[in-house]
This record gives structure tokens, sequence and C-alpha cells, in this order.
């Protein structure tokens, strides 16, 4: 079966206006769309294919003659991720549980959000920025272009896109005005508690 472009969990214009229909639609719509079609004339009769989104990832990290299909797959992935990492009326107060392992981990919300603000701010050029299960820890992450904890045995609990196209329309080249709108009112920090649980 093909790999299919998932419907946003919203409508277009329900996350406006931190982020505007514009911006959903093109990154949505076209960029996301974009590594979806890549991704399947990639694996198109290949064994691949028979594969899930993960497993591909896994399967073809590290292999320089498998870069093409990496790149879209994880692309695939953390966009996914990144449309279930944000919801409208985001943000707010966290579950209970997300919230004693935060503090345990990064001593407290606040600390937590600055180093994610800032994990997000200091990738240099495309990428993305990560609160990952690493073991029995939650860690903050940067991967860079199409990287993804996923492949590194890590387990991705929240995600932020800091590519260019999933701001720049709304924000210009104002990234911790983006980073800070994220963490403030679009975060679904119900969707992390749910993947921290599940993991
Ligand atoms: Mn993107």
């Amino acid at each position: 079966m093909a790999f299919e472009l998932a419907p946003l969990p919203y409508p277009y214009d329900a996350l406006e206006p931190t982020l505007s229909s514009q911006t959903l639609h093109l990154h949505h719509d076209k960029h996301h769309q974009t590594y979806v079609t890549n991704l399947n004339n990639l694996t198109k009769d290949t064994p691949l294919a028979a594969l899930s989104l993960a497993e591909v990832v896994k399967a073809t990290v590290g292999k320089p003659d498998q870069q093409a299909i990496f790149n879209n797959a994880g692309q695939v992935y953390n966009h996914d991720l990144y449309w279930s990492s944000i919801k409208p009326a985001g943000g707010g107060s966290l579950p209970g549980a997300l919230e004693a392992k935060i503090i345990q981990d990064f001593g407290s919300v606040a600390a937590f959000k600055e180093a994610f603000q800032q994990a997000g701010l200091t990738q240099f050029g495309s990428g993305w920025a990560w609160l990952v299960l690493d073991g029995d820890k939650l860690a903050i992450t940067k991967t860079g272009n199409a990287d993804t904890p996923l492949a590194h045995g890590k387990t991705p609990l929240l995600v932020v896109d800091v590519w260019e196209h999933a701001y720049y329309v709304d924000y210009q080249n104002r990234r911790v005005d983006y980073l800070k709108a994220f963490l403030e009112t679009l975060v679904d920090w119900e969707g992390a508690a749910a993947r921290l649980k599940a993991a």
C-alpha cells in the first residue's frame, strides 16, 4: 500500500492568528505532500513499499545509497508528528504525569521551555527541535534536514519544525517569535503525555 498524506487533524484556519491558513495549506498540501509523493515514487516496486513509515526510516538511516528514501520518509514522519504536536488553543497547563516527569528531568517547566526554545533557535539552517524519551529520561534534541530521533533509538514526544517554510509567511525571519508562540499557544501537551504513556 502506498504511503499516504494524513489530513490535518484540524481545519486549516484553526491555528490563526498564530499560524495562518496560508501557511498550513502551503506546509501540508505542498511541502508535506511532496515528501509523500517522492517517498512513493522512490519505494515503488521495492520491498520498502511493504514496510510501515517508521520501519522505512529505521531501515534506510545511514545508508548512502538510500539517502533520498531516508530523507523523504523522515520528512513524512516528522511532519506527521509536527501536526500532532500542535492544536487549536494549545499551550496552557500540562497533564500531571508529564509535568512531574518534566520537573524531574529538567528542574521546572520554565527551564524545559527555555531549553526547548533555545534548541529550536540554535538549530542552524533547516531542521527540527524535539522532546524525546531517551531510555527512561526526557531529553531535548535537535536534528538537521530530515533527520529524526526515531532513527537513533529515541522515542519522539513533541517536535517543532524550524524549516523556514513552517513560519516564514507569518513570522518572516523571527524564528524566536514562532517558537514562543509554539510553546504558549500551539503545543499539544496532552498528545505528548499520551505518547509518553504509550512509550
Ligand atoms: Mn516542514
